[in-house]
This record gives structure tokens, sequence and C-alpha cells, in this order.
């Protein structure tokens, strides 16, 4: 299931996220962990039916899979995440070199992964789960331990809640969604909130209106001013939010003319899968990180733990090896903190990315030896100096055409991509 392609639309924040100190360590950090994890994960991306028959999914296997209420809530109950470890996840980010945490406190399913005072369906109250704990909280405290700002993904989309799916009983609905939003803000202090399931081509009772999502966002501003909200806080053609969430992909432009964050799986499933096998390469990671930072935007790459709560080992290693990349010879400058430059790389090359007066030429199909790479220049750039990270090996500039040729003398650095370096000389 994926949401339309978002519209255009106006941030009700009081300030302006491109600019604002509010969104400042979000533009900077660049690159996210995504955690899919909720009652979900206990089935493990597979459900046998009464009738023998095995269906797979893996966040939407409820509805997909047609599983009863009461067949769904029975397998909750046996939910237990006992080797979840808060610790481990925050340092498989920080070894990605991703720098913020968005986990799923709800998603479609209703089921709350907080012992939330609204309902009973939640990880506190409905299964197997040490009623002591809270990963949540343990979440919280170890990312604010390494320095990861955490954020949490709420669905306005409940299967659940038997109020949401009439118009009448709605508002009730929203009066436990406030309250448990109120929770969340109050309890563990997000930086972030990423809504989702806001949308209503196939979802007709949702009935998530315009207003809905503006006095949402006025709410949320409310409990804490300096809140980050994405786009899917409400109607996208009109309440967007901060940021705009492009879902599987990396658009050429930027998204309704506001920040923007790509979301991507690392294999086929936001959830677990067990029998998930296509997972992306550690290249892909991070030539698609390198494309979208040098586009201003953000990269939001997604973990779903199993059913006791650990990251499947071929999504850290996949991470870690991004991370290795991001680590050598100061090659994530390129991504953190860095953004548009006015240069255009051939994208059979590379991405080109601007931090301050540094240009980043990422180049993933290094050149045969004395064939220039050509950047075109939306506007004038006067290069100082270049130089590949990595290396000790010369860079000839020379302008050329709408821009300049750039002609390495040596080898590429890096199978998975190599920078070279270009200080721009201030404008006299
Ligand atoms: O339906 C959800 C889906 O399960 C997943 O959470 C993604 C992540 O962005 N959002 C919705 C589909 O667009």
């Amino acid at each position: 299931p994926q949401r339309p392609a978002a519209g255009p639309g106006t941030n009700h924040a009081t300030d302006d996220p491109f600019t604002s100190s509010r969104t400042s360590w979000w533009r900077q950090d660049r690159f996210g962990m995504f955690i899919h994890f909720g009652a979900y994960s206990n089935l493990e991306g597979e459900y046998t039916r009464p009738d023998g028959t095995v269906c797979r999914n893996a966040e939407w296997i409820k509805r997909e899979c047609g599983i009863p209420d009461e067949a769904y809530e029975k397998q909750a109950a046996t939910f237990n995440p006992s080797a979840f470890d808060a610790q481990a996840i925050v340092r498989a980010a920080k070894d990605a070199g991703q720098r913020y945490i968005v986990i799923t406190s709800k998603h479609h399913d209703g089921y709350a992964m907080w012992p939330t005072k609204q309902n009973t369906w939640n990880l506190r109250d409905h299964s197997s789960f040490d009623p002591h704990r809270d990963i949540l909280a343990e979440l919280k405290k170890a990312a604010d331990a390494a320095g990861i700002k955490l954020g949490f993904y709420y669905s306005i989309w409940d299967w659940h809640d038997r109020d949401f799916a009439d118009p009448a009983t709605f508002p009730r609905y929203k009066k436990r969604m406030y309250g448990q939003l109120k929770e969340l803000i109050d309890n563990y202090d997000p930086a972030l909130l990423w809504f989702d399931g806001e949308w209503d081509t196939d979802n007709p009772t949702n009935t998530w209106s315009r207003q809905d999502g503006a006095d949402l966002q006025a709410y949320l501003h409310g409990l804490n001013p300096r809140l980050i909200v994405n786009n899917r806080v409400g109607k996208r053609d009109v309440v967007d939010g901060d940021f705009g969430t492009p879902e599987q992909e990396i658009p050429t432009e930027p998204v309704d003319g506001q920040l923007w964050e790509s979301c991507m799986t690392l294999n086929d499933h936001w959830g677990f899968a067990r029998y998930d096998t296509n997972w992306k390469a550690p290249a892909t990671v991070v030539r698609n990180l390198l494309d979208v930072a040098s586009r201003g935007g953000n990269y939001l790459l997604n973990v779903g733990p199993d059913k006791l709560g650990r990251i499947p080992q071929p999504s850290v290693d996949r991470l870690r090896e991004a991370g290795r990349w991001l680590g050598a010879h100061g090659q994530g400058d390129a991504v953190y903190g860095a953004g548009h430059t006015g240069l255009v790389a051939d994208p059979s090359w590379g991405a080109v990315s601007r931090r301050g007066n540094e240009l980043y030429a990422s180049v993933t199909s290094w050149p045969a030896a004395g064939t220039p790479l050509h950047l075109t220049a939306k506007q004038p750039f006067e290069i100082a100096s270049a130089r590949v990270l990595g290396s000790s090996q010369q860079v000839k500039v020379a302008p050329s055409g709408d821009g300049f040729d750039l002609t390495p003398s040596g080898a590429a650095t890096d199978p998975i991509a190599s920078v070279i370096r270009l200080t721009v000389k201030p404008p006299a």
C-alpha cells in the first residue's frame, strides 16, 4: 500500500522549517534509522489460516491476511520481545552513521508499544513481555546517552479502536489519540513525531480532515514548541508539517517546496519477514544517501526487529558497511550538513553536495585515467583546490563549457564511492 504522491502544502508551524533552529539538528543529521516493530513482528511475516493456507505479509499481515480480531489478539498475547536491547540498537545506528531514530510507537493495528492509559491494547497490558520494562523508555535512555535524537512514528489510522471506523464516534477515537500523543510527549520527550495512516484512498472509514491535521499540529506545538512533525500529520494537500515524506523513492525535485526525507526499507518489508531475502547492498545504501543529501534531503532507512526484538544480522552488516564508508577519510562530510550546490553532476558518475565552502563530488563510477568528470555549474564557481579524500593523487580542474572538468590522476579509493573535495574560492 503506497500513499498517493504528496501535493503542495502549507506549513502550519510557527516558523520556516528551512531556517528554523527547531529543525537545524534534523537538517544537519541527514541520515536516520526507521524501526518498524509491533505486534505484527510476533508473526515474523507469516500466518497460517485455520484452513491450513499460509499467508505472508509484514506489518499489514492482519489486514492483508484477513486475521480475525480475536486471533490477532490471541497471538499478540504471546508477544515477548525479551531480547530487545536498546543499547545494541543505538549502537547499530551509530555504527551505520545514522544520527536519529524513528520507531513505530503505534502502527495501523493500533497496538501501542508503551504502557498507554488510553486502552489495554498495548505491550504492557496485552503481551507476555516483562511488565516492569518499557522499551520506549529504554530506547530514549540509550539514544540520549549516545547523542542520537529519538522520534516516534504514530499511525492515525487505527484498525483496532472501534471508534475510529465510525464517523459518529470518531471524536471519541480522536480524544484517545490526543491522549496517547500527550503521553508520548510527556513521558519520552521525542524530538520528532512521524505520522502515517492519514490518507483515505484505501481507507474509506478514515474521516481525518484537513482541519484535524491543522488542529493536531497546533495541539502538539502547544505541548512542545520544538517538536518536528512530518507531512502526514494532516491531509497532504494543505497541512503538511515540517517535511515531505517520499517513500521507497528519491524524488528528483524538492517535495512540495519543503524539506523532505526519503524513507526506504533495507529489504522488501518494513516489519520483519523471516522469508525476506531481497537486501539492498551497502553500495546502494551509500549511493542513495549521497544522492538524497546532494539534493538537500534526508534518508530514513528501515530495520524490522524480529519477534524477540533483535535487528536482523543482514541489516546490521549492511548498515555497518555504510557507516564504515561514512567514517573513512572524512567522506561523511559529503552528507552531514551538506546539501544543494548549484552544480549538477552527471548521474552516470555520481552526485555533488555542498557544505559551506567545500563541494563534494562523490564518484560512484571512477573514470579511466585522464578522462574528465564534467560538472555543470548553474552559477559561477571558482575552485581554489581539489583533492581526493583518502588519496594523495592530484585532480586537475579546468573550466569547460557550462561548468568545469575534474580529471583525477590516479585510481578510485573506494569501490562504493570516492569523494573529490573541491574548495570554492569565496566570492571577492
Ligand atoms: O502503511 C504504511 C506502511 O506499513 C509503512 O509504515 C510505511 C512507512 O512509511 N507507511 C505506510 C505506507 O505508505
